[in-house]
Order: structure tokens, then C-alpha cells, then sequence
């Protein structure tokens, strides 16, 4: 029993015990407002517990009491908001918002000298771009599980990868793809394809899903055939890219296989379309299975090429290159019709992608991805062992802990349930098999949809979160653009059940469900982390260099470590801000009027700005974050003499 079920079920919490109670007899007697407390007189209180069963009693099992913790973390991509998010599940509450690829004023990221170091600058100091999409979020594992270490995640527009370390939910480094557009799925791979030792994530790989000229500088803009989408691998610790792989056709998500050996990507422009009419003219598309030690012996045996400017190896995995399965370094398993999304099962047997255009999900097995790999399948159509109907519109797939499959329906505002042996089953020609088991309405539209620890082999199967596209008509309406719903399904039982709906900020796309007890944050800095640390109140001082200058500050509630610090017009000042506090929570802020200064520090952290000081007068620097109760008079003045 989990922590959140025994909590709501325990008569002695008398506030839960005492809602429930109204609940019930709301239910009961159908009475409001003053016509209550009579309707509650009357009610015996097992009666009330069984009418509470029948009338919304489900989500009750599932509610987090005021005062308990969630079971789960929800991380989630914020789209083309640049951010990721992380929600508490099963309440649905917000915690908190990681800027990445945006500016974000709460904490300074974008503005700090440490945070633009990270997202990159132009040679102006200002930064290189102030947009960002984000679709897809993963952790690091070990041992086929997350281990709390990394979140990654992607910028679609500007084609960058971003890490965030998990400990202070903070992005600390960004990685820019060379040569790609359209940067869409990833995936950290599970272990070393080679070395068995290596039971953790080493590599990240991100598929391109726009095909450009390669080099993509201004020749052959108006011949696609030219075009190409390049596979890219990471160094999960470096950030650098180690490697990429043109392909014939482009990717769009992106999967591993437990093992490491094996990555996956599901092509929709097998065509090389460039308009969506030439994008949806095949039958059949494909999801492609990068060998990645093949990969990584031809890189070493300097089978490889660079393209442009750029020094990345790249190796040759169009089709045909690679006929010969023996040597082949891509393997391309034909689907049908414009194929989206790739999930393995979690005992890693199974691929599984939906057909978005065919009513169909294929299952590709594993195995015989390596059988053809060996030489020893002929077609690698034959790796596919099950293509149920499921219904219409299917895009992404979760999975729990018993064989079933969850599959989104974006045309028919539905998750299906099917099972993956009857699906196989059903496909080997026993007709009377119905793989399918159940079916959910959502609202509306779902895209991404996932499991409760899915994307690990310690899948749970308790809970499914379906990421909608369109909310209508569930919440107030807030002018044109909508909230968007994320629903929560109970997919312990046969039946699943909706528990509940919860608003996210446009536009959530994908998230992972993490069990809490694998994610460990830190909640106070090592102020040896960082290199430009005020360590002493005494070091506090102004220090000038030419024309630059540089305040060295700290602050320990409720005040700063030196009322005032003076500058001259024209000065180029570099504020440095240690917070000393040591508790908990006791964060800092710090704005400076008309400069466009506003940035936070943590305990025992250190942050710092750089501007010119263009304007002369007195400039009240002051505490922005509610932390002591003389909050109000945390301040300090910068005082800009005329030159
Ligand atoms: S994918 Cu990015 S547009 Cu994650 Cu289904 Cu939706
Ligand atoms: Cu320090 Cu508010
Ligand atoms: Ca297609």
C-alpha cells in the first residue's frame, strides 16, 4: 500500500475524515449550501462511506491530504515555453518551473553571467538566442532504471540538447547539434552497448527531423534530393557530440534498447518530402535501429566524413549503404504510413510505434532486429510480429508492469488498452484473439502519454497521464489560448479510470512518472563550487580595474554586506552576490532599478552580473524574495558618479 492510500484511509485524520463526510452526504441527499447540516444530521456515516464509493469516491482513493507528499515526480517539457516543469503526482500540483532555453526573471536565468555562459553569448556578451522548444525529457539510468542523476532535453528550433542536474533541478550545460534542424526525439541509451560493466547512461542520442542541405550554406537550396537528417550521439558527461549518422529519410522520436546495443527512430518522411502531400505519399514509412557498436568501430576505423565547418565524424547509414546486413550500421523496419512515436516495453522485447495515419500500432521484436543484424532474417519487414487496430490517430504508447500497452488516440480522443502477446498472437493468425481490452475517453486530443516509471524495467503499472492537445470546455475559459489538461488515469485495474484533470501552461508535450524515492535534491549549495565565491563578510569591497570594476558582495538575512558601493559613469561593474546564509530556503534576491538587474541566491550560492553602469544617480539594489521580516529593508545603493 502506498504512502498516499494509507494517508487518505486514515480515520484519524480528522480533516480528511470530515470531507469525505461532506462529500458524502452532498452526494446523498443532494443538498447544499445552509440545506446541509440538516442532510448530515440524518446520515449514518457508513452510508455516506458507500455513496462516497459510488459518486467520485475513485479520485478520493488517489487524493494527497493537505500537509502529505506525492508518491511521484511528473517532469515534464514545456514546449515552445523553453522550460521544463516538474508536477507532483498523483495531486497534479505545481512545484516547479527549470528555465532552460528561456530567460526567466524568478531566478535570473539569462541574466546571471553563470547562466549565460551556459545557454551561449554572441560576441556582444548578449545572448545567442532567446527561444527555445522543448518536446522531450529523459533521465540518466543505471541499471535499467532512473538513478536521479540527469534530466536531458531538447530544443527543436535551434537544434541543442540541454542537461539538467538533478540534485538542484538546475540546466548546466547546453550542447548545439551541428548540421541539424528540426532536433525532436532523444534518448539517453541504458548501459555501454559494449562494456558490460557499464550499467549506466553514457550516450545520448537525438534525432534530426528536418532534412537541410549538408553543408547548410547556402548551396543546393532548391534540390531536396540533397537534402539529409543526421542521427547525433552525445556524451552523456562531456556534452560533447561524439558522433552522427546521415540516414535516408529523416527521425522524429527516438528510443533505446535495454541492452545499450540498439536505438530506434520512427521515420515519416521516408519520402523526403518537402511539402506534407509528398510527406504522406507512401504506404508505408519506417522505424530505423541504429547498431550503435557497429557505429562506433566504423568512427574508429575512420570510415567516416565531416560535413562543413564542422569536426564531428559522420558515418554513412543510408539505405544504400547498408544492404548488407553484416555490415549494415542501420537497419530500416518498414511501417505503415507516417509512423509516430517509439517506446520500448519495459522488458525490453518489444519496439512499439503507432501508425498516426494507418489505425494500426507495429510491434517489432527485439530480437529479430539482431536476428537480421546476423544475416539470418532475410526481410527486416518479417522483425514486425503484431499490428493491431487500436483506433485512430495512435501516437505514443505507455506501458505497466503486466504485458499491456496504453496507446494515445488523437483523432478519437481516447487511450486504448491492448495487450502486446494477444496482439502477437492475433497477428500470427489465431483471428479470434481481440488484443484489445478497454478503452477511456480523454479531453481532448492526447498526445504524449505515459506510465507511472514506463520508461524503466521497473514500470509499475498503477498510474497513465495523458498529455492533451485541446481542453474546451474543463476549465474557465482565459482568453483565446486555452489552458491544456493533463488527465490522470488509475490503470491498476481492468478497467481504467480517470481520477482526475490538472492545468498545464502551454505547451506541456512529453514527461516522464519518477517514484520519489529516486530523485534526492540538495537543498543547500557547497559554496567551494563555485570559483568566485565571497567567502568572508570581510572581503567585501570594490575593486577597479581601468574602467572595470568589480563589487565583491554578500548577503546573510536581512542584509546585504555593504550599504552602498560607488561606480563612475561609463564603468563596466561586475557585481558578485554570495548568499551566507545556511538554512534552508533562505534565498535572496537582488534588483537593481533602471540596470534591468534581477537574479536570486540560493544558500551558499554565488551569482553574479555584468552591465554598464550608463547612468548616473543613486539606484536602491534590494532584496526581491520574501525572507525575513525585515525583508523590506534588505537593501544596499549603487551610487553612479558622473564621469
Ligand atoms: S511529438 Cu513533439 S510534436 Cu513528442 Cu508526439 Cu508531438
Ligand atoms: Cu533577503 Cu528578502
Ligand atoms: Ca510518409
Amino acid at each position: 500500500m502506498s504512502d498516499t492510500e494509507h494517508q487518505s484511509q486514515n480515520p484519524e485524520n480528522p480533516e480528511n475524515t470530515s470531507r469525505r463526510k461532506f462529500l458524502g452526504a452532498a452526494a446523498l441527499t443532494g443538498l447544499a449550501g445552509a440545506g446541509l447540516a440538516t442532510g448530515l444530521a440524518a446520515l449514518d456515516p457508513v452510508e455516506a462511506k458507500e455513496e462516497e464509493a459510488e459518486e467520485g469516491g475513485e479520485s478520493c482513493k488517489f487524493e494527497v491530504p493537505p500537509g502529505q507528499l506525492d508518491d511521484y515526480y511528473i517532469f515534464s517539457s514545456g514546449g515552445h515555453s523553453g522550460e521544463a516543469r516538474i508536477y507532483g503526482s498523483p495531486s497534479g500540483r505545481t512545484l516547479k518551473r527549470i528555465p532552460v532555453f528561456n530567460i526567466d526573471p524568478m531566478v535570473g536565468w539569462g541574466i546571471t553571467n553563470e547562466s549565460k555562459k551556459v545557454i551561449g553569448t554572441k560576441p556582444d556578451g548578449s545572448l545567442k538566442y532567446i527561444t527555445g522548444d522543448t518536446h522531450h525529457i529523459h533521465g540518466s539510468y543505471t541499471d535499467g532504471t532512473y538513478d536521479g542523476k540527469y534530466l536531458w532535453i531538447n530544443d527543436k528550433i535551434h537544434g541543442r540538447l540541454a542537461r539538467i542536474r538533478m540534485d538542484y533541478m538546475e540546466c548546466d550545460k547546453i550542447t548545439e547539434l551541428p548540421n541539424i534542424q528540426g532536433f525532436h526525439g532523444l534518448f539517453p541509451d541504458k548501459r555501454d552497448p559494449v562494456d558490460p560493466k557499464i550499467n549506466h547512461t553514457t550516450r545520448v542520442f537525438c534525432g534530426g527531423e528536418f532534412h537541410v542541405p549538408l553543408p547548410n550554406d547556402g548551396r543546393d537550396l532548391d534540390d531536396p534530393k540533397k537534402w539529409g537528417c543526421l542521427f547525433t550521439c552525445v556524451d552523456a558527461e562531456s556534452m560533447e557530440v561524439r558522433w552522427q549518422c546521415k540516414l535516408s529519410g529523416n527521425m522524429d522520436l527516438v528510443a533505446t534498447s535495454y541492452d545499450g546495443k540498439l536505438a530506434a527512430a520512427n521515420q515519416y518522411n521516408t519520402e523526403g518530402g518537402a511539402v506534407y502531400t509528398d510527406m504522406m505519399s507512401a504506404e508505408h514509412d519506417a522505424v530505423v535501429f541504429f547498431h550503435i557498436e557497429r557505429i562506433e568501430a566504423a568512427i574508429k576505423a575512420g570510415k567516416s566524413f565531416t560535413i562543413g565547418d564542422s569536426k564531428v565524424p559522420v558515418v554513412d547509414g543510408t539505405k544504400e549503404a547498408n544492404q548488407d546486413p553484416k555490415t549494415a550500421l542501420v537497419c530500416y523496419v518498414p511501417v505503415p504510413k507516417n509512423p509516430h512515436g517509439v517506446n520500448i516495453t519495459p522488458d525490453g522485447k518489444y519496439f512499439v510505434s503507432s501508425g498516426k495515419l494507418s489505425p494500426t500500432a507495429s510491434v517489432t521484436a527485439t530480437e529479430l532486429v539482431y536476428k537480421w543484424f546476423a544475416g539470418e532474417l532475410k526481410n527486416p519487414r518479417d522483425a514486425v510480429v503484431a499490428e493491431p487496430e487500436i483506433g485512430l490517430g495512435p501516437l505514443h504508447t505507455g506501458f505497466d508492469d503486466k504485458g499491456n500497452a496504453y496507446t494515445t488516440l488523437f483523432l478519437d480522443s481516447q487511450i486504448v488498452k491492448w495487450n502486446i502477446d494477444k496482439a502477437i498472437a492475433q497477428f500470427k493468425g489465431d483471428k479470434k484473439i481481440q488484443p484489445v481490452l478497454d478503452r477511456i475517453d480523454v479531453h481532448y486530443q492526447p498526445g504524449h502519454g505515459y506510465t507511472s516509471m514506463g520508461e524503466t524495467k521497473e514500470a509499475d503499472g498503477k498510474f497513465f497521464n495523458s498529455g492533451n492537445k485541446f481542453s474546451k470546455d474543463r476549465f474557465l475559459p482565459v482568453g483565446p489560448l486555452h489552458v491544456e489538461t493533463e488527465q490522470l488515469i488509475d490503470i491498476s485495474g481492468d478497467k481504467m479510470k480517470l481520477i482526475h484533470d490538472h492545468t498545464a501552461y502551454p505547451e506541456p508535450h512529453d514527461a516522464i512518472i519518477v517514484r520519489r524515492d529516486l530523485v534526492k535534491t540538495r537543498q543547500i549549495y557547497n559554496m567551494d563550487d563555485f570559483p568566485n565565491a565571497v567567502k568572508n563578510f570581510a572581503d567585501s569591497r570594490v575593486e577597479r580595474n581601468g574602467n572595470k570594476v568589480t563589487i565583491y558582495l554578500a548577503s546573510i538575512a536581512p542584509m546585504y554586506s555593504m550599504t552602498d558601493f560607488k561606480v563612475k559613469k561609463g564603468d563596466e561593474v561586475t557585481i558578485i552576490l554570495t548568499n551566507h546564509d545556511k538554512v534552508e530556503d533562505l534565498t535572496h534576491g537582488f534588483a537593481i532599478p533602471k540596470y534591468d538587474i534581477c537574479f536570486i541566491v540560493n544558500p551558499q550560492q554565488t551569482a553574479s552580473v555584468t552591465f554598464i553602469a550608463d547612468k548616473p544617480g543613486l539606484y536602491w539594489c534590494y532584496c526581491t524574495h520574501f525572507c525575513h521580516a525585515l525583508h523590506l529593508e534588505m537593501r544596499s545603493r549603487m551610487l553612479v558618479e558622473p564621469a
